[in-house]
């Protein structure tokens, strides 16, 4: 499917919408308007008119610079002109944007009168009734915007990738279990690895479709049905979750299996591709121009048609995988078992779960080679932060256990706190009898940016430093990452020998993924870490290398991949 008229349409609105808050120019504004009514009303489509070279400047309303944006959206799926604006307006007010009967003039009525920031500020002004009472409000509106504010929160919800995958690897086992079931798949950003999901994709071949839609209804997590057919089903888990599920032939499947995976972006610019070749791509396969199939049983048939390798799905984002791929220098992609151990953890000496030895053991049976213990320091009162003394005993504790264990060693090592004015909170003395120093931010988030950078390169000036452990300290969906300028602390750190962590707990996932390939970019070498508080925890290292994987990062761009000598040594500084 190309993109729709409609699609584009949406795009002007927006952008006419954003530039209505930021109180722009209002000509500009009627422009934007008036190109997307006039494409909302045309009988052809713009996708094709673009990818048949015709001039769209013949169009009512549509003037060079506009005709340049939708082939800009046509090829590339996205306009960089609406990603622009949506950075330059706060967050809060986009989001208000999309309350259905909410337009920039109702808004700014709102945001006069009753100081609305957001959507949790117009919940609580509507509950309290002081919407009705507003210029071009009653009692009848401010109760649809309640209704439509609570479905909003409901449409827009994402989950943590994390917190879906057990559920969604039991439907695909309960799936596979179906008779007549060939084949099933997971799709859309979770099989791209992406941090937070919006629904799950599904994708399955079967002889008899109706039996696997009846067992998709009746999976133990549904708890309602949307709709039912023979090629297409949707659910809601208790939990929320959408899970969308399509039967397709086995002939289609790579071609739905890519189409379902996306991104949408890269799909647009796969297909572009193919028209180039005077082929037709879609979910049902690849089409030349006789309309015979010539490719779709799998994805790197697909690829092939369009003279391409298979792309890993966690680089299918429009990030320059299509260009990498057709020079051949696709990245090969770091693995789980590439990692030869972990250096952040805590245990019941900190804030962990469990002990010393069932943790040293927990990683022992992951395969790992080393393991650094790393408890919070004395400022973390609230973790049972370690004071030197509690610390330099911590660590004869940790070299007696060493002395009995085999295949592993236990690194010694603590995660200081970065103190605001950049100092650490351990005397250097203790920090010197260290293996391994872990140093983080846990107070003081909201610092300018000139002042947070500054915090942090002082911390690693500290000749003990070497980890920084979840850079930008964001909480996913809960708490913004710190305003810190990660170009220069990763040059900071390139030139004092130190190394930034991916932290893998999936309510983190710091560094992201574009950070990872920043990371890359300058020779920086990233260390993929769990931070677990239980021995279940030190599993997390999949989610890191999920994230790393999306950030393009290979084997000889972690640091953990190394054995534990060469890791001792490239932590010297
Ligand atoms: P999500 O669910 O918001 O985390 O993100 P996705 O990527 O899973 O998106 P979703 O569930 O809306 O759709 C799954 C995939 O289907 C998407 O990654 C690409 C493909 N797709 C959906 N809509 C379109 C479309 O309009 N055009 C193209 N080319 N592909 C689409
Ligand atoms: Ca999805
Ligand atoms: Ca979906």
């Amino acid at each position: 499917m190309s993109v729709t008229n409609a699609e584009i349409a949406a795009i002007f609105n927006r952008i006419a919408d954003l530039l209505e808050i930021q109180e722009e120019n209002p000509f500009r504004i009627r422009a934007y308007r008036n190109a997307a009514r006039t494409i909302q009303g045309l009988s052809h489509s713009l996708a094709e008119m673009v990818q048949a070279g015709e001039a769209l400047e013949a169009l009512p309303g549509i003037g060079k610079d506009l005709a340049a944006k939708i082939r800009e959206i046509v090829t590339t799926g996205s306009l960089r002109k609406l990603r622009e604006l949506e950075g330059a307006v706060p967050p809060e007010l986009v989001e208000l944007l999309q309350v259905p009967g909410l337009g920039p003039k109702r808004l700014k009525t709102l945001r006069d009168h009753l100081d609305i920031q957001g959507v949790a500020d117009l919940e609580q002004a509507a509950r309290e009734g002081l919407v009705r009472n507003l210029p071009g409000f009653g009692l009848k509106s401010e109760q649809n915007l309640l209704r439509e504010l609570s479905e909003l929160k409901r449409r827009t919800r994402r989950w943590l990738r994390a917190e879906v995958e057990e559920v969604a690897e039991q439907l695909v086992a309960h799936l596979r279990g179906v008779k007549g079931v060939k084949r099933v798949e997971l799709a859309g950003s979770y099989r791209r690895h992406k941090e937070t999901v919006g629904d799950l994709d599904v994708l399955a071949v079967a002889s008899r479709g109706g039996a696997v839609m009846d067992a998709f209804a009746a999976f133990e997590a549904v708890e309602r049905v949307v709709s039912k057919g023979s090629t297409r089903s949707q659910v809601v888990l208790r939990s929320g979750l959408q899970v969308d599920l399509r039967v397709v032939p086995q002939p289609s499947f790579g071609a739905a299996w890519h189409y379902f995976t996306g991104s949408k972006a890269h799909n647009i610019a796969v297909r572009t591709m193919g028209v180039q070749r005077g082929l037709k791509i879609n979910e049902y396969g690849v089409f030349d121009r006789s309309g015979k199939r010539v490719a779709g049983r799998t994805e790197a048939e697909v690829y092939a048609q369009v003279d391409l390798p298979w792309i890993e799905p966690e680089l299918r984002e429009r990030r320059g995988e299509l260009e990498a791929a057709a020079k051949g220098r696709l990245p090969r992609l770091v693995e789980l078992k590439d990692l030869k151990g972990d250096l952040h953890c805590h245990t019941t000496e900190s804030d962990g779960q469990d002990g010393l030895e069932t943790m040293a053991r927990a990683a022992k049976a992951l395969g790992h080679r080393y393991l650094a213990v790393t408890e919070h320091s004395r400022h973390l009162g609230v973790a049972r932060g370690l004071d030197p003394d509690r610390l330099l005993a911590h660590c004869e504790a940790i070299d007696r256990l060493n002395e009995e264990l085999k295949g592993i060693r236990l690194l010694k090592g603590v995660e200081v706190d970065i103190l605001e004015d950049g100092s650490l909170d351990m005397p250097d003395e203790v920090l010197a009898r260290l293996d391994v120093v872990v140093g983080a931010i846990h107070f003081a988030f909201g610092l300018s940016r000139k002042k947070q950078t500054e915090r942090v390169i002082r911390a690693m000036d500290n000749p003990h430093f070497n980890i920084l452990a979840h850079p930008t300290a964001r909480l996913i969906g809960r708490r913004r990452a710190c305003n810190l300028d990660m170009e220069a602390i990763m040059d900071a750190a390139l030139e004092r020998g130190c190394h930034l962590e991916l932290n893998a707990q999936p309510q983190r996932l710091d560094l992201n993924d574009l950070h990872c390939r920043m990371a890359k970019e300058r020779g920086l070498k990233v260390v993929i870490s769990t931070d677990a508080h239980s021995a279940g925890q030190l599993g997390y290292l999949r989610h890191g290398i999920g994230q790393a994987r999306r950030g393009w990062l290979e084997k000889s761009d972690v640091l953990n991949t190394l054995p534990i000598a060469k890791l001792l040594r490239a932590m010297e500084r």
